[in-house]
C-alpha cells in the first residue's frame, strides 16, 4: 500500500516496506520477474492545513515531503521501482477524472440530496466508511454531524453481490473477509405490504411496506413501526423530541388485515436508510419490539393468519459511496453545471480539469474565474464548474493499473499490460483499511477492468502495528515523557506509537544511528509480520551482534580457497526452510532466526579449522533479502559477482547423518521438539516421541485420533481422543 507523504517515514512504513522488500528480493533471486513499485497517495488535508498554518503552497509542501521520504526509503535499501507517480501529478489525476467520467457515463456516478456525515473540524462531508462505530471521523476524530446536502455518490451498491462473491476467490486473511462481509451486510428476507385504514388514504399513501428476516413470526405481529424520517411520519408531521429522548409515538392509524387492526407507531429504533425504513413489531420473538411495546403499552393481538402480499427480498447494509469533498487539495470532479443541460462531463480531450492556483485551501468555488465556464454541451456561457473535489480514496482505488503504464495519457492503462500483469500477486499493508481502501479498491477495479469478477489483489498480507513503550500514571492515566518522574504509581504498557503518548521512535534517527540493516533485521526478527511488534531499543544489540558475527565469518572465509565440497547439512536445510518462509507462511522472523542458527554453526566450524567457504557464500546470498547492505559488502569481500549474488543458492542432498528438528504439539499445544534423521519418517519419530512422553508421565491409555503435519512449518500436531 503506497504511503501518504506526510514528510517523514514512521515505523509502520519501515515495517511494511521491509516485509515487502524482503519477499520481493527473495522472489527475484528465485527466478521470478518481480515488479515492485512505489508511488505516493498525495492528495489530502494535511497539505491544506500546512498551507493555512505556514502559508505554504500545498503542491510544493507535498513534493518536498515526497523527496524527503523517498530518500529515506532508498536509505533503507528498499528495492522499489520509484519511477512512477504521485496522485497529485496532473498526468495522474487526469486518469482519476477519467475513472469518474467512465462511471458517470455508465450511470455509476450520480448526484443526490441526502442526509450526510459532516465533519465540523475538517469542514467537509465524509463517506460512511470514514465514520467509526463511535461516530467519529477517521481523520480528524471529530464527532460527525448530519447535514442535508446535495453530493456526488458512486454506486458501489450495484456491486454488492460481486463484492461478496469475489471474497471467496482471494487468498486474504479471514478477519478482513469477515469485516467486508459484515460491512456489505447481506440479509435475505421478505417485504410485506400492509393495507392502511382510512385516515392515510387522504394523504395519498395506501399501504405500508416493512422488511423482515422472520416471516415465520408474521402471525404474532402486534404493531407496525416506521422511522422518524419515513414519509408517513413526515406527512403526519410527527417527530420525536430528542431532548427528552422520546422513543416513540402512535400515529393514530391502523393497518387493517381481515379482522385484525394493527396500530402504526413512529419508533426511534427503526433506521430510516435500511430495508423499508419500517418494521413489523413482534414482541413475542424480538427483544427490542418487546421493550417498545411494554413502554408504549401496546396491547397484544390475538395470534392469527394475516392476509397480505409477501415478496422475497434481499437487503444490503452497504450504502453508496459519497465522494464529494468541499476541500482544495484533491482531484476536481470533471463536471460543469448548466441550467439547460444539468450536470455535464468535461470532454475527455479537455482533461485534466486543473486545480485553480489562485487559492491554496477551502472549496474551489472561491476562485470565481476558475468557476465560470461555458457548457460543453449547449455552449451556454453562464455555467459553473463543480467545485467539489473527490475523496482521496478514489485516487488510491486504481493506482496499481497506473504502475504498469504511468506515462500513458490516452488510457488509465494499456489493455495488454493489464491482461498480462494483473492481478497483483501480493499486496502488503495494514488491516485498518479492511472496509475503506480494500473495499473501494475492489469496487473500482471491477469497474475499470469491466469485469465484475475481477479482483485486484490475489493475496493480501496484513502487517501488525508497531507499538511503543508507554509509561502512564495509574490514577490519572497521564502519559509521561521519557525520563519524566512522577510521585504516582506508574504502569508500562505497549501502545500504538503517537506523539501525544511520547512513545514514538523516528526511523530517520534510527537509520542515522544504527544503519539500515539493523533496522530491517530488527523489524523482521522481532515478530511475525501479521502480529503487532513491541519496539524495545534494548533488543537492538542482539541484531547488531548477529551482523558482526556474520561479518567476521566473511572475513575468516575470504582467505580460504573456494573448494567444491558438499554444503553442510545445516546450510542445505536453511536453504530449504527459507522456501517455506517466503512461499508458504511469510514468517520472516523465522527466516532471520534460521540465519542466526546457520551463523552459529558456521562460526563453530570455522573455529575448528574447517573450510566452509561455499557455505559462507550461500549465507551471504541468503542475507540479501534481509540485510542487503551487509550482503553486498560480504559479496565484495568474498569476490561474489553482482550477478551471482542475486541468485538464490541451491541446497545439496542431505547426508545420511543429517537431521532436522521438528516441534511436537499435542492437541495443538507445543510440548517440545524432536530430531528426524535423514531417511526416517517424520510421523514415526513423532509417535515414538509421544509414547516416550506418555511413559514418563505414566499415562498408559491414549489413542491417537489424527496426526497433522502442516506444509508451512516443521511442526507435527498429534490429536488425541
Ligand atoms: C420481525 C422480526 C422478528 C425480526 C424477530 C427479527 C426478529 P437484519 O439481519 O439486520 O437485516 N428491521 C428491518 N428493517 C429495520 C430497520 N429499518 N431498522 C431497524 N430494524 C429493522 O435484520 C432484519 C430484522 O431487523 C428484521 O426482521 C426487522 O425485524 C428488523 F423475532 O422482523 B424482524
Ligand atoms: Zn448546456
Amino acid at each position: 500500500m503506497f504511503p501518504y507523504p506526510s514528510g517523514n517515514l514512521h515505523m509502520g512504513h519501515v515495517r511494511v516496506y521491509t516485509i515487502s522488500d524482503a519477499i520481493a528480493r527473495f522472489r527475484a533471486m528465485s527466478g521470478a520477474k518481480v515488479f515492485h513499485p512505489m508511488g505516493w497517495d498525495a492528495f489530502g488535508l494535511p497539505a491544506e492545513n500546512a498551507a493555512i498554518l505556514n502559508n505554504e503552497d500545498p503542491a510544493a509542501w507535498t513534493y518536498s515531503n515526497i523527496a524527503q521520504m523517498q530518500a529515506q526509503l532508498k536509505g533503507l535499501g528498499l528495492s522499489f521501482c520509484y519511477d512512477t507517480f504521485a496522485t497529485c501529478d496532473e498526468s495522474y489525476y487526469a486518469q482519476t477524472q477519467r475513472v469518474f467520467s467512465e462511471m458517470f457515463n455508465r450511470g455509476l456516478a450520480y448526484q443526490a440530496d441526502g442526509l450526510v456525515n459532516w465533519d465540523p473540524i475538517d469542514k467537509t462531508v465524509l463517506a460512511n466508511e470514514q465514520v467509526d462505530a463511535e461516530g467519529r471521523s477517521w481523520r480528524s476524530g471529530a464527532i460527525v454531524e448530519k447535514r442535508f446536502l446535495k453530493q456526488w455518490y458512486l454506486k458501489i451498491t450495484d456491486y454488492a453481490e460481486d463484492l461478496l462473491r469475489g471474497l471467496d476467490s482471494v487468498d486474504w486473511p479471514n478477519e478482513v473477509k469477515i469485516a467486508q462481509r459484515k460491512w456489505i451486510g447481506k440479509s435475505e428476507g421478505h417485504h410485506v405490504t400492509f393495507p392502511l385504514s382510512s385516515p392515510l388514504r387522504e394523504l395519498g399513501t395506501q399501504d405500508l411496506s416493512i422488511f423482515t428476516t422472520r416471516i415465520d413470526t408474521l402471525k404474532f405481529v402486534d404493531f407496525l413501526a416506521v422511522s422518524p424520517d419515513h414519509e408517513i411520519a413526515k406527512s403526519l408531521g410527527i417527530s420525536l423530541s430528542s431532548e427528552n429522548s422520546e422513543p416513540g409515538k402512535f400515529t393514530g392509524i391502523y393497518a387493517s388485515c381481515g379482522k385484525k387492526k394493527i396500530p402504526v407507531y413512529v419508533a426511534n429504533y427503526v433506521i430510516g436508510e435500511y430495508g423499508k425504513g419500517a418494521i413489523m413489531g413482534v414482541p413475542k420473538f424480538d427483544e427490542r419490539d418487546a421493550g417498545f411495546s411494554k413502554l408504549m403499552r401496546i396491547p397484544s393481538l390475538e395470534e392469527g393468519l394475516i392476509d397480505v402480499k409477501i415478496v422475497a427480498e434481499t437487503n444490503y447494509k452497504l450504502r453508496d459511496w459519497l465522494i464529494s469533498r468541499q476541500r482544495y487539495w484533491g482531484c476536481p470532479i470533471p463536471v460543469v453545471h448548466c441550467s439547460q443541460c444539468g450536470p455535464v462531463l468535461v470532454a475527455d480531450g479537455h482533461l485534466p480539469v486543473r486545480l485553480p492556483t489562485s487559492i491554496t485551501n477551502g472549496p474551489l468555488s472561491q476562485d470565481v474565474d476558475w468557476s465560470q465556464v461555458s457548457c460543453p454541451c449547449c455552449k451556454s456561457a453562464k455555467c459553473v464548474r463543480e467545485s467539489d473535489t473527490m475523496d482521496t480514496f478514489v485516487d488510491s482505488s486504481f493506482y496499481w493499473h497506473r504502475y504498469l503504464d504511468p506515462q500513458n495519457s490516452n488510457a488509465i492503462c494499456d489493455k495488454s499490460l493489464q491482461d498480462k500483469l494483473l492481478p497483483v500477486d501480493l499486496y502488503v499493508g495494514g488491516q485498518e483499511h479492511a472496509v475503506l481502501h480494500l473495499l473501494y479498491a475492489r469496487f473500482i477495479h471491477k469497474v475499470v477492468t469491466g469485469d465484475r469478477q475481477a479482483e485486484p489483489f490475489s493475496k493480501l498480507l496484513t502487517q501488525g502495528m508497531v507499538l511503543g513503550k508507554t509509561r502512564k500514571t495509574v490514577a490519572s492515566q497521564r502519559y509521561l515523557k521519557p525520563g519524566e518522574k512522577s510521585s504516582e504509581d506508574i504502569v508500562e504498557v505497549y501502545e500504538k506509537m503517537s506523539k501525544s503518548k511520547f512513545n514514538g521512535v523516528a526511523p530517520g534517527d534510527l537509520l542515522h544511528v544504527h544503519g539500515a540493516d539493523v533496522l530491517r533485521l530488527y523489524v523482521l526478527f522481532k515478530a511475525p509480520p501479521h502480529l503487532s511488534l513491541e519496539w524495545d531499543e534494548n533488543d537492538i544489540v542482539g541484531v547488531k551482534r548477529f551482523i558482526s558475527r556474520a561479518w567476521n565469518i566473511f572475513q575468516e572465509a575470504k582467505n580460504l580457497p573456494l573448494i567444491p565440497k558438499r554444503l553442510e547439512d545445516e546450510t542445505s536445510q536453511t536453504i530449504k526452510d527459507m522456501a517455506i518462509v517466503f512461499e508458504k507462511n511469510y514468517n520472516l522472523n523465522t527466516g532471520v532466526s534460521n540465519l542466526m542458527k546457520l551463523v552459529n554453526h558456521l562460526q563453530k566450524q570455522q573455529s575448528e579449522g574447517k573450510n566452509c567457504r561455499r557455505d559462507v557464500h550461500a549465507l551471504c546470498k541468503m542475507l540479501l533479502p534481509f540485510a542487503p547492505f551487509l550482503s553486498h559488502e560480504g559479496a565484495s569481500v568474498l569476490g561474489i559477482s553482482q550477478q551471482e549474488l542475486v541468485e538464490w543458492p541451491t541446497a545439496d542432498a542431505l547426508s545420511e547423518k543429517s537431521s532436522a528438528s521438528y516441534v511436537l504439539q499435542i492437541n495443538g499445544k507445543t510440548r517440545g521438539s524432536f530430531l528426524v534423521s535423514h531417511g526416517q519418517k517424520v510421523e514415526d519419530i513423532a509417535l515414538e516421541n509421544l509414547s516416550e512422553r506418555m511413559k514418563q508421565q505414566k499415562i498408559q491409555h491414549f489413542k491417537v485420533k489424527r496426526i497433522i503435519q502442516p506444509e508451512t512449518a516443521r511442526i507435527v500436531n498429534i490429536v488425541l481422543e
